[in-house]
């Protein structure tokens, strides 16, 4: 039986796989393929010359493994405050470095219910993979998860009782390691060694593509004089650690025909869509609500089932509040919530003449894209939970927000219920976190490592921290100055447990 898997795992990009849980123990790997070897096999294979794709590792690295994963599902344990119900529907997926053994793993979280203990058990699935082929993880994400959580969704069935010994599962695991194969004979994308990413920008001539994508490169100087875009233009930035092909396909009627009659190259392996809507010109919403469908039919005639982040266009900070403009963006949100299928549509508000609405569209859009996001996230829920912060960000030097946590006390504090008539609130509205961001803006021009700055009733904490060699900057929102020193006491080791996904954002 061991022979088998080994000989399936060297024929394979995947290293090795490690269930782990939190036992009576603590956190403890409970089948572990490879099986971990003992020191003196590891020095002896240290010393061979050889060419298996097999994980050398010992015990002391198997539970490291452990420690790391299963403290980033449960955190400072405030997660067992959670109703049991709300412990059960947890699923995260998250891509965690260990540079220490060279390795990258795509860990799966999630509770399980054993008979024996009252609460649901911790545990982490880790997909152990070599550090530098990392991005097979990326770049196959959705499929992987899916095959990882149909194979939970019978084996943790097995687990009620108490855990069967490895030899009993071998061959369950056997048959995902064989799953997992499969991928990596028909690839979405060549393996290569670093993540690549293609965003498309669309929506009808006028709409204000191209100036979004120059005030993300802040390229300022270049808005002046603008002229429409010519077919496709693409281009590409470093954001986050990775390389984006951001694909600017000039909106003119003309080109339309084109992308759509050449899907397999314009739209072809997009991983997000940005749809731009100019809010002004409700004359051309049919118009632009008819190209966003054809749009959409050829991505899914493609098999794609990418993501579309709407940017409402122009919505300038003078005209935003008028009679007019509110109600385009009442009767535009309607229409795209009808036509969207999987939950609410994610609609940003953006003007040119406030960057940091642009930068916030921008990073919601990438970070949609990277694993890790929901898992910095529930660690920023529980960081809120334990400090009684209204709302958290952290936000990349460059003003990327990389991660939002936030409860919805947070709106009546800064006053931002203006547009409650108005779906999904948090998302549509940027206005009020300009105001955020300028303070931002102030704070970091001050080079400090921490600030406070007053807002009617509330207080914003900003602090400067530091993630390996990456500058980055958290905000808290507050009620009362005096939870500050809750947040000092408490954030050493919330960015201790969370620096590894940071890291791992989306490169
Ligand atoms: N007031 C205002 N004008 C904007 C804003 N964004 C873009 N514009 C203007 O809208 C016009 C069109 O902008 P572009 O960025 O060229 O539009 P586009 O979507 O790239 O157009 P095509 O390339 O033809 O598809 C320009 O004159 C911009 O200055 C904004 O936020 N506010
Ligand atoms: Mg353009």
């Amino acid at each position: 039986m061991k022979k088998n898997f080994n000989k399936l795992i060297e024929s394979s990009i995947i290293k090795g796989l490690a269930f782990c849980a939190f036992d009576t123990l603590g956190p403890q790997p409970i089948y572990m393929f490879p099986p971990p070897l003992e020191m003196e096999e590891l020095e002896i294979k240290k010393t061979e010359d050889k060419a298996d794709n097999i994980l050398t590792i010992s015990l002391r690295d198997y539970i490291q493994i452990a420690i790391k994963n299963i403290s980033l599902l449960i955190g400072d344990g405030a997660v067992y405050n959670k109703e049991i119900e709300i412990l059960r529907k947890y699923q995260y997926f998250g891509i965690i470095p260990f540079p220490d053994l060279q390795l990258t793993s795509l860990t799966y979280f999630h509770f399980i219910d054993i008979e024996s203990t009252e609460i649901p058990t911790a545990s982490a699935f880790c997909i152990l993979i070599d550090e530098k082929r990392r991005s097979f993880l990326y770049n196959n994400i959705n499929r992987l998860k899916n095959i990882v959580i149909d194979f939970f969704s019978e084996f943790d069935k097995k687990m009620i009782t108490e855990f069967p010994p490895q030899e009993q599962v071998e061959s369950d695991f056997n048959g995902l390691l064989k799953k997992i194969i499969t991928i990596e004979e028909t690839p979405s994308t060549p393996i290569s060694s670093q993540r690549k990413m293609k965003i498309l920008i669309a929506g009808l001539d006028n709409s204000g593509k191209t100036s979004f994508l120059l005030s993300v490169d802040r390229k300022f100087s270049k808005l002046i004089g603008l002229s429409p875009t010519r077919g496709a233009d693409v281009s590409s930035i470093e954001a986050l650690g990775a390389t984006i092909f951001l694909w600017d396909l000039g909106g003119q009627k003309k080109y339309h025909e084109k992308y759509l009659n050449k899907a397999q190259i314009y739209l072809f392996e997009a991983d997000l869509l940005f749809y731009f809507i100019d809010i002004r010109d409700r004359d051309r919403f049919e118009e632009s609500l008819e190209y966003l469908n054809k749009m959409k039919k050829a991505l899914s005639d493609l098999e794609q089932n990418t993501p579309i982040i709407y940017v409402l266009s122009k919505g300038d900070s003078d005209i935003i509040e008028s009679k007019e403009i509110k109600s385009n963006i009442k009767s535009i949100t309607n229409k795209l919530t009808k036509l969207s299928q999987d939950g609410p549509p994610e609609i940003y508000i953006t003007s040119l003449f406030e960057i940091f609405s642009i930068l916030r569209a921008f990073s919601s859009g990438v970070a949609k894209l990277s694993p890790n996001r929901n898992l910095v996230e529930h660690n920023l829920e529980e960081f809120s939970t334990t400090t009684g912060a209204f709302l958290i960000l952290l936000l990349s030097s460059d003003g990327l927000v990389l991660a939002e946590s936030f409860r919805p006390k947070a709106l009546k504090i800064t006053e931002m219920e203006k547009s409650e008539d108005l779906l999904n609130v948090f998302e549509v509205v940027a206005p009020q976190f300009t105001m955020l961001f300028k303070i931002f803006a102030n704070f970091k021009a001050t080079e400090k490592d921490e600030a406070t700055f007053k807002v009617s009733d509330s207080v914003i904490l900003f602090k400067k921290i530091r993630v390996l060699n990456y500058d980055m900057y958290v905000l808290f929102l507050l009620d009362e100055e005096n939870k500050k020193d809750l947040i000092n006491q408490n954030l050493q080791e919330f960015l201790k447990r969370t620096q590894d996904l940071l890291i791992r954002y989306i490169s």
